[in-house]
């Protein structure tokens, strides 16, 4: 199926989940999730450039074709994930959110092409006296965004930006080809390991500051609220003084059964339970995935399948496993996956009013096992 893309109002949707773990690599099809905050631009790439200012000695004005051929071209396999997946399961098991109701399937892993973006600040010579609490932002100009405001932007922290293996790309490809206008044509940036909504899509400035980006998206949205924030009004003393989201936590996810969902045991009285697993940040990759079928008494370790492309930190883990279940109404698989840094998920994690970096255990509720 063919999405249409002009768009007056911003395209949320994402796939089934059992379509999304169907193949490792996501296709630039219906399977990639799209959030937006505006229209979507149609962009031509011969007339697009991004431009480098802010904090640096040489501002830079790039060309597609500049970006594509004055930098060394890096390739990475990364999970893109919006803060908001598993929304849905926060204000189901925890207590109702602000936001848009995402089940879980607002996450994709693809191969992502461009430069580096630390080789671009290189270029540009950064001027600031500390990176600490110095900022990249990015930001797109080319169409409003809801509310009012009239750009969409984010930042990163420069030490982000600048740490060797971070990989911080912009983007001018997806998965071997040129990025879809959904996604970002003709650039975006990808903060691998970082909640997606600092990944700027139809990128038009690179800024080198001394603070985080001033757009509302960084300032008053995606940010992890403490429990005080208990509506709009309470929030608002929160606001600046709770950092803004960055690291997604780890967290899996069951695709395989669905909650709600009649399975059929087999003779043995098994089933099979599969899904997909993200590190923290940059601590991947997911080393290990386990399950229950007794509210977490006791837990099988799944088998993580190792893609040919090979396993990186930056990537989703995607697992399976045959586990024994007993027969009867309302029962539960659960999920728990730990990378390489040691993080593991836990049970439930702390509410936030806006419901985002929701990584309680993967689960699948409510199963009739007949
Ligand atoms: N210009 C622009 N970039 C954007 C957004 C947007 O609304 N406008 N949404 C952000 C958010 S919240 C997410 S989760 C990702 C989604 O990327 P996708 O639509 O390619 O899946 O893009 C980010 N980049
Ligand atoms: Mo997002």
């Amino acid at each position: 199926m063919k999405t249409e893309y002009s768009v007056e109002e911003p395209l949320n949707r994402e796939p089934g989940i059992k379509d999304l773990v169907s193949s490792y690599i996501t296709p630039n099809d219906d399977t990639s999730y799209d959030r937006n905050h505006g229209p979507i631009p149609h962009l031509k790439a011969k007339d697009h450039k991004v431009k480098v200012d802010g904090n640096v000695k040489n501002p830079l004005e790039l060309s597609i074709e500049d970006l594509k051929t004055r930098f060394p071209q890096h390739e990475i396999i990364s999970a893109l994930q919006c803060a908001g997946n598993r929304r849905h399961v926060m204000r189901t098991l925890l207590k109702e959110v602000n936001g848009l109701d995402w089940f879980e399937g607002a996450v994709m892993n693809c191969k992502w092409r461009g430069p580096k973006l630390r080789d671009i600040l290189n270029k540009a010579g950064i001027d600031v006296k500390s990176a600490k609490g110095s900022h990249v932002a990015f930001a797109c100009y080319k169409v409003p965004v809801q509310g009012g405001e009239s750009w969409y932007g984010g930042s990163i922290e420069l030490e982000r930006a600048m740490r060797d293996g971070a990989d911080v790309l912009v983007a001018l490809e997806m998965n071997g080809k040129p990025l879809p206008v959904n996604h970002g044509y003709p650039v975006r940036i990808v903060v691998p390991g970082v909640s997606g909504c600092r990944s700027v899509k139809w990128l038009d400035r690179i800024t080198v500051q001394l603070e985080e980006s001033k757009n509302v998206y960084q300032r008053y949205d995606y940010k992890i609220l403490p429990p005080e924030a208990t509506d709009k009004e309470a929030a608002k003393k929160y606001w600046d003084v709770t950092p803004a989201l960055q690291d997604m936590p780890v967290n899996s996810v069951i695709a395989i059964p669905e909650t709600g969902e009649t399975v059929k045991p087999s003779a043995s009285g098994t089933i099979e339970v599969k899904g997909y697993a993200l590190p923290h940040g940059d601590q991947g990759p997911v080393v290990k995935v386990e399950v229950s079928t007794d509210d977490g008494r006791t837990w099988k370790k799944a088998e993580i399948l190792v893609p040919k492309e090979g396993q990186t930190k930056w990537a989703w883990a995607l697992w399976k496993v045959t586990v024994p279940i007993n027969k009867g109404q309302k029962r539960q698989v659960l999920s728990r996956a730990t990378d390489r840094g040691g993080n593991v998920q836990t049970d439930k994690p702390q509410w936030n009013l806006r419901g985002v970096a929701y990584n309680g255990f993967g689960e699948a509720r409510d199963l009739s096992v007949v």
